[in-house]
C-alpha cells in the first residue's frame, strides 16, 4: 500500500489549499511555489503514486484531468494564448510529491521546454 502524501489531506480538506475545481474524481488547486502566473495541480482524488503505477481503472479520473484543465484554462482566460501541461514521473523527472498530479501553467509565454 503506498504512503499517503500532502495531496490526499487537500482532497479531504484537511489541510488548507486553495481548491478551485473538485468533483467526485478529481480535484484542482493553486500550486504553493507557482512558477508561472496561473500555476495549478489537478491531481486524481485517489491515490496513484507515480505515472508508472497507472492502470485501466484510473482511465476515468486522468481523462477528467484533461478536461478540468481545459475548463480552469478557460475560464482563466489563458486557452487561446495558450498553457502548458506536464507529469513528472520519478527521480529524473522530476517529481517531488509521490501523487500523480498534472501542472498547468499559463499568462505568460513559457519558452522552450526543456533545459
Ligand atoms: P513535482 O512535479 O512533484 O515536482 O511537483 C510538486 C509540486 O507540488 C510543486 O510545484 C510544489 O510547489 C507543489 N506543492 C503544493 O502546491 N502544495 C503542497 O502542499 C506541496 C507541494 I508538499
Amino acid at each position: 500500500m503506498a504512503e499517503e502524501t500532502l495531496f490526499s489531506k487537500i482532497v479531504r480538506r484537511e489541510i488548507p489549499a486553495e481548491i478551485l475545481y473538485q468533483d467526485d474524481l478529481v480535484t484542482a488547486f493553486k500550486d504553493i511555489q507557482p512558477k508561472a502566473p496561473h500555476h495549478i495541480l489537478l491531481i486524481p482524488n485517489h491515490l496513484i503514486p507515480t505515472v508508472n503505477d497507472v492502470t485501466h481503472d484510473d482511465e476515468l479520473a486522468l481523462g477528467r484531468l484533461f478536461t478540468v484543465a481545459a475548463k480552469l484554462a478557460k475560464q482563466l482566460g489563458i486557452d487561446e494564448d495558450g498553457y502548458r501541461l506536464i507529469m513528472n514521473c520519478n527521480r529524473h523527472g522530476g517529481q517531488e510529491v509521490y501523487h500523480v498530479h498534472m501542472h498547468l501553467l499559463g499568462g505568460r509565454a513559457l519558452g522552450p521546454m526543456l533545459a
